[in-house]
């Protein structure tokens, strides 16, 4: 397993769970030095000025992209993938599209999470689903195109009222025509919607393409009261490879939170717990 951590540059996002903020080039520079293999990014968007930096920003670090959140469709522009207003949701697909030519060009994979949406009053879950279910086929397909799955991520019940435990993510899964989907699973909103997290990983198996590696109180690993060790052995049970991403909050600051991240990473992963 492979750590990482993210960086958001979306402002309309702060107060989120991310670990360092704004300042791409710092950011990379810090994750270097503290280890990290990776870091995850969440742009303004597919056009962010920031991202003609990425390639060279990796390279000069060696670090890698770990995955590229779509997020700010949502919390910059309130795009969702299952808007009932079609010209809203083809409008949400380019811009997801925008993020996998992105994301894929540096091997990475495009995350679907707040831009899944949710079943608007008035409307029926069975309509939403539908509409997420046909814009995953074409975008999974789409990511399929730089070799690297498209992940989507259930999201706690405050969240969304689609998509939000493993079971779903694996039902979700099972209706696409694409095979090119993979399951991120955030360990926060597994210990909000899971009855037993190892269990939930052993079920989703080799369905799980991503993890976000966060606290039940989403500060980073060892700053809450989760239990990591039957969760590290569940992945290496199902033979994830993957990464252990901090999606965190920069509590007390983003250093620390770095800081403490990998230091919990490197307890669990490099030792044979
Ligand atoms: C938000 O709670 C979250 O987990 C993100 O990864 C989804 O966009
Ligand atoms: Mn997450």
């Amino acid at each position: 397993m492979r750590s990482s951590v993210t960086v958001s540059l979306v402002g309309e996002a702060r107060g989120g769970p991310f670990v360092f903020w704004d300042d791409l080039g710092g950011a990379c520079l810090q994750s270097a030095r503290l280890g990290f293999d990776s870091i995850e990014v969440f742009p303004c968007g597919p056009d962010d000025p920031a991202l003609a930096f990425l390639p060279a920003l990796l390279n000069q670090h060696s670090l890698r992209l770990a995955a590229m959140g779509t997020g700010a469709g949502w919390v910059k522009h309130q795009l969702t993938l299952t808007h009932p207003d079609a010209e809203i949701s083809q409008r949400a697909r380019s811009f997801v599209k925008g993020i996998i030519d992105q994301a894929g060009a540096l091997g990475a994979s495009a995350i679907i999470g707040s831009m899944q949406g949710r079943s608007l009053p008035g409307g029926d879950r069975g309509s939403a689903l539908a509409r997420l279910i046909d814009a995953l086929d074409e975008l999974g397909d789409y990511a399929a195109r730089h070799g690297v799955p498209l992940l989507i991520e259930p999201l706690n019940r405050y969240e969304t009222n689609l998509i939000n435990t493993v079971q779903d993510g694996l039902d979700l899964l099972a209706l696409l025509k694409t095979k090119n989907l993979k399951l991120l699973l955030d360990l926060f909103h597994m210990n909000i919607e899971e009855v037993s997290i190892p269990a939930a990983l052993r079920a989703a198996g080799s369905a799980i393409g991503h993890v976000h590696f966060v606290d039940t109180n989403r500060r980073a690993p060892g700053f809450g009261h989760m239990d990591y060790v039957p969760i590290l052995k569940a992945l290496r049970e199902v033979g994830y490879e993957g990464y252990l991403s901090a999606e965190v909050l920069p509590w007390p600051n983003s250093n620390e939170a770095a800081e403490q991240t990998i230091l919990k990473f490197k307890e669990l992963v490099s030792s044979a717990v």
